[in-house]
C-alpha cells in the first residue's frame, strides 16, 4: 500500500467523517484487517456482519456494535474476524472522502496487506435482474477508462482498473451450482441515478431522446459494460494510486435495456442483496483463516 508521506508527521488523533478517536484501544480494533466489504447503506453493512458471524467461530461480539460513532458519522463500521464491513453512502464523492479516511485508519493500525471490495446494486444493461456483475474496469459515462477528478482547478486523470487477481479468486471461490448467474464484465459509474444514467423518469426531463440512448447503449455493450452504478470510478482511481487490490461485485436490479424503473418487490430486492452477500461470502471463505 502507498500513502501520503506527509502523514507521519501529522499526528492525527481524530478521524473527523469516520467520527473515530485513534487511541490505542482504537487503533488495536483495527489492526490485522484482510478485507474491508463496502455497501451504501449502514444497514446492509450490518446484515453482512451479522452473517459473517454466523459463519465465523471465535467473533468477538462486541463488534456487532458499529465500531464508531454512527450517530455524528455518514459512515459505519463493522468488524468480523479480519474483515470490515463497512457502509459508503451514495456516489463517488462519498466513497472517495470514505477512503481516504478508512485507508488512514487502516495503515495508523499497521495494516500493510489487504483489499477492497465494494458489493453493491447496479442498473444492468442486457442481463436479467439479479444477475451478478464483478467488474475489471471501470468507466465514465463519456466513456473513457479512467476518472476525472480535482485538486481545486486542476484536473487529474486517473486510471480504472480493477485487480485481475482478486476478480479470479473471486470467481474461482463459486460453486458450480448457484442459481443466479456471475458474470466478469466493465461497468459504467455516473453521478446521478436519473439524467447521468439518462433516465427519463426524473424529476427534470432528459435531453437525449430515446434512439439516441439506444445507439449509446449498443456502444457500451461493445466495450463489455452490463451495468450503470455511481462510485467504481472513484473507487478504482483511489485504489489504483494506493495499491490496494480492489473490485465491485453489484448485482443488477433491472435491465435498462427493459426500462427506468425499479420495479422489484422489497422481497426481491432483499433476495438481490442476498445474493451479492452469497458472493463475496464465498470469496471471503475460501480465503485463509479469518
Ligand atoms: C447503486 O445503487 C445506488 C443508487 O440506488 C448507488 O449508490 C449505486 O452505485
Ligand atoms: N443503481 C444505479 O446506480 N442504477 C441503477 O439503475 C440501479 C441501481
Amino acid at each position: 500500500m502507498i500513502v501520503n508521506p506527509n502523514l507521519s508527521a501529522l499526528n492525527e488523533n481524530f478521524l473527523y467523517l469516520l467520527q473515530l478517536d485513534l487511541n490505542q484501544e482504537n487503533l488495536a480494533k483495527f489492526s490485522g484487517i484482510k478485507h474491508v466489504i463496502m455497501q451504501g447503506s449502514s444497514k446492509r453493512a450490518e446484515n453482512l456482519a451479522v452473517k459473517l458471524a454466523s459463519k465465523i467461530s471465535k467473533i468477538d461480539t462486541r463488534f456487532f456494535k458499529p465500531i464508531n460513532l454512527v450517530n455524528t458519522s455518514n459512515f459505519a463500521v463493522y468488524r468480523v474476524g479480519n474483515i470490515l464491513s463497512v457502509s459508503h453512502g451514495m456516489g463517488n464523492v462519498t466513497i472517495d472522502a470514505l477512503l481516504h479516511e478508512l485507508t488512514k485508519l487502516l495503515h495508523y493500525a499497521g495494516n500493510q496487506d489487504f483489499n477492497y471490495i465494494r458489493v453493491g446494486t447496479s442498473g444492468g444493461i442486457g442481463l436479467a435482474p439479479g444477475t451478478i456483475v464483478v467488474t475489471k474496469q471501470s468507466f465514465m459515462p463519456n466513456l473513457q477508462a479512467h476518472y476525472t477528478t480535482y485538486e481545486l482547478d486542476k484536473q487529474i486523470d486517473l486510471p480504472t482498473q480493477f485487480d485481475a487477481k482478486l476478480v479470479e479468486e473471486i470467481i474461482n471461490a463459486q460453486p458450480t451450482n448457484l442459481p443466479f448467474n456471475v458474470v466478469v464484465g466493465n461497468s459504467i459509474a455516473a453521478d446521478d441515478f436519473y439524467l447521468g444514467q439518462c433516465r427519463y423518469d426524473g424529476a427534470m426531463k432528459a435531453r437525449q431522446t430515446h434512439e439516441w440512448r439506444n445507439e449509446f447503449f449498443k456502444k457500451i455493450q461493445a466495450l463489455d459494460i452490463y451495468n450503470f452504478e455511481m462510485e467504481s470510478t472513484a473507487l478504482a482511481a483511489f485504489c489504483g494510486q494506493a495499491k490496494i487490490p480492489a473490485t465491485m461485485i453489484a448485482v443488477t436490479l433491472l435491465n435498462r435495456l427493459d426500462g427506468d424503473q425499479v420495479t422489484s418487490t422489497a422481497e426481491q430486492l432483499g433476495e438481490y442483496s442476498d445474493r451479492s452477500h452469497e458472493v463475496v461470502m464465498n470469496y471471503l471463505l475460501s480465503q485463509e483463516a479469518i
